[in-house]
This record gives C-alpha cells, structure tokens and sequence, in this order.
C-alpha cells in the first residue's frame, strides 16, 4: 500500500502508522492501536470514513486523487475494466491463492471460483497485447494483482508467457525496486 501512494504521490498527504500484526504460525499480535476490527492491515481512516480491504482502499484513494492517473474515474471508458480487476483481485484471486496454498480440493469452491490454471489464464489472456492491465503505463490494479505473483513467485506454479512477463515489469519499477531495498535494509 505504501508504495501505491508513492505511485499516486500522495505518500506525503497520508498519515502512514505503522502496527503490529498477528502473523501465520503464531507469531505477531494485534496492535491496540489499530482500528481495524480484525487487527488486520492495510486499513483506511478519513475523518469518519473507515475502509478495510486493499481493492477497496485503493479504489477510495485513487478516486479521491484522479490527478494520480493510476485510477480510472466515474465516466472513464477503463472504469468498468479497472472496477473489474480490483474486485477480481478481492473476490477471485486472493481466495484462489490462499486455497492453492492450503493445498485444498473443494467442488464447492470450484463453482464459484474456478481454479489457479483458470485464474492465470484470465490474467494472462489480458496482457496479450498490452505490457499493463489497462495499456501501456501501470494501474493501481497492475500494482495490487502483480504484487503478490512478484513476492510469492517462487512457491506457486510457473506462470504463462505474458503474464510472467508483466510480473518482470513489476518488479523493474522503481517503487517495486525501492520497496524491496527497504524490505532487504530491514
Ligand atoms: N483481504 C484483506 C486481507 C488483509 C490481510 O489479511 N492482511 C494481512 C497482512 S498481508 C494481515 O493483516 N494479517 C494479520 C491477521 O490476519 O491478523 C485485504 O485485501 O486487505
């Protein structure tokens, strides 16, 4: 999330705090601090307004700075594609992901979300003839799908051409290269 809002320039405009979280296997606790009503992160707080999932979040925020261009505003002909791969990010990719990585087999899950070699195809199927999502700079959309595929690459299954490709791209940005030398320099 932080390196959305250093793509949307807006890093200086928001109050970044930073909590403790509950990590898988134990580790970690909820922060006190964090008004998340599940101790979770990234959270939204705008004056009264509180906003809990990525998709939503960067939704709110890149409606609320057009300026950034990562978004696609109200009336924008990409609005409907860039609603649509936020959401399939929400609704799709991360139950997907996480069930892959449970190692679960469910026909119940199937019918309503499909499979992983499903999901890689429609992501795949999208950058035939683009470098990015909605064309030929990064989205919001771009950064939230592709983060995953970039940090957790090594323990999924290979992924198509193009798709693989994008997720090169992802990590040549300058704020993927940044993140991952602050991530390094702990
Ligand atoms: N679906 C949520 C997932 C949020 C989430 O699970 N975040 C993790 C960190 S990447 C977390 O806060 N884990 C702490 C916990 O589960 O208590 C979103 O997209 O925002």
């Amino acid at each position: 999330m932080v390196q959305l809002l250093r793509e949307m320039g807006i890093a200086n405009r928001v109050d970044i705090r930073n909590v403790s979280i509950r990590r898988m296997g134990g580790a970690g606790a909820v922060d006190p601090a964090n008004p998340h009503p599940e101790g979770k992160v990234p959270y939204l707080v705008d004056g009264d307004t509180q906003v809990r999932e990525r998709g939503a979040i960067i939704l709110y925020l890149t409606d609320l700075f057009p300026e950034s261009d990562l978004g696609r505003p109200v009336g924008h002909p990409q609005r409907g594609a860039y609603l649509s791969w936020l959401f399939y990010y929400q609704g799709v990719v991360e139950a997907v992901v996480a069930i892959r990585f449970a190692g679960v087999e469910s026909p119940v899950f199937h019918d309503s979300f499909r499979d992983y070699a499903t999901m890689l195809t429609r992501i795949d199927e999208a950058l035939q003839d683009r470098p990015w999502l909605l064309g030929d700079s990064p989205c919001a959309a771009d950064l939230l799908i592709g983060g995953p595929f970039a940090t957790f690459a090594d323990m999924l299954p290979p992924m198509p051409p193009a798709m693989a490709a994008w997720v090169d791209r992802y990590r040549e940005l300058p704020s993927t290269r940044r993140m991952d030398a602050e991530d390094a320099a702990g």
